[in-house]
């Protein structure tokens, strides 16, 4: 059970295997320090694509030593994402980051049907946070990319989120569908949605996971709360993750918990062929530098 983000440094060095990470468009002074935390820290390999007279000054601005590291030149946008996207592709990196460049322009990229990074799965949102009042890491998905997920979308969401988890060790990760109400009302599309999950683990259609839903905010963390209800459920007050109805409700949560309960967090995109730091530009250097560790768990 992890209590907090540092202990993902752990098992990325237990790899004893540094992930190569491809930058696309590297004159960004955010991602560089990011990666110089993580590169210091002998967990990534980096490749700059970028312009590389900015890219150069950037790092020497902020005193890095990044003897060895490549910079591919490339001033061009597009282009630079098309090379970052094609590194991967080729099996050359295993990790994509998004450096200067809008997050629409990347995505059309990993999309693209000829050199991209699609698998046949859906791509989501998989954020994961450190909050002081919980006893454990606790992941949050999707806030970020798909928008009003049915029921097909979700399975595969909880898939994407399963096999990150099982990834970092947790063999069956306890996941809370989220609804406003912890009864099912055929009103409220997330808690028929939460019900068929919870009835396709409980036959095997959903596996290596325990899926409990509907429930609502309080019962998924807060033990106390479940038993104040009369909940019985194996979830409920120790939930590994958390799925979200739609991405205003994770959004929100996720901005609330980062600006008023101070959490940290790490993110990525999963489902492509291989992880992508996605982070905005609000995020933190350290937020980032986690967010790299998260993708060297599963690249
Ligand atoms: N996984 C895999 N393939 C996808 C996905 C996905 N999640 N989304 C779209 N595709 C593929 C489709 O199969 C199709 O082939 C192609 O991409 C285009 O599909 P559209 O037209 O449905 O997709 P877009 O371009 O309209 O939208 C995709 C976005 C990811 C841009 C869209 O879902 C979106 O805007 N999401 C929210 C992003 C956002 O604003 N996030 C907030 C960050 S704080």
């Amino acid at each position: 059970m992890f209590k907090t983000l540092e202990e993902l440094q752990k098992i990325v060095k237990d790899k004893k295997h540094k992930k190569k990470l491809v930058l696309a468009v590297s004159q960004d002074s955010q991602s560089l320090g990011a990666i110089n935390d993580a590169y210091k820290a002998g967990v990534i390999e980096p490749v700059l694509i970028g312009s590389k007279s900015e890219t150069e000054r950037l790092i020497s601005e902020a005193g890095y030593d990044f003897s060895g590291v490549t910079i591919i030149d490339e001033s061009n946008i597009e282009k630079a994402v098309e090379k970052a996207v094609k590194m991967v592709s080729n099996h050359e990196a295993e990790i994509l980051m998004k450096g200067k460049v809008g997050t629409p322009v990347l995505l059309k990229a990993v999309l693209n049907r000829k050199w991209g990074l699609r698998t046949g799965r859906l791509l989501s949102h998989f954020a994961l946070f450190e909050i002081s009042t919980y006893h454990k890491l606790i992941a949050i998905t999707d806030v970020a990319m798909n928008i009003a997920p049915n029921l097909s979308d979700k399975i595969q969401i909880v898939n994407n989120s399963v096999g990150f988890l099982n990834k970092m060790g947790i063999a069956k990760p306890k996941i809370a569908v989220l609804g406003a109400i912890e009864m099912v009302n055929e009103n409220m599309q997330a808690t028929m949605d939460a019900a068929l999950l919870s009835k396709m683990n409980q036959r095997d259609q959903i596996r290596n996971c325990v899926i409990d839903g509907p429930l609502a905010f309080d019962n998924a963390v807060s033990f106390e709360s479940a038993k104040a209800k009369g909940i019985k459920s194996e979830v409920a007050g120790d939930t590994d993750l958390l799925l979200m109805p739609d991405i205003e409700v994770g959004n929100v949560l996720y901005k609330t918990l980062v600006f008023f309960a101070k959490a940290k967090v790490a993110s990525i995109i999963l489902g492509a062929q291989a992880p992508i730091v996605l982070t905005s530009r609000s995020d933190s250097e350290e937020s980032k530098c986690n967010s790299i560790l998260l993708a060297a768990i599963g690249g």
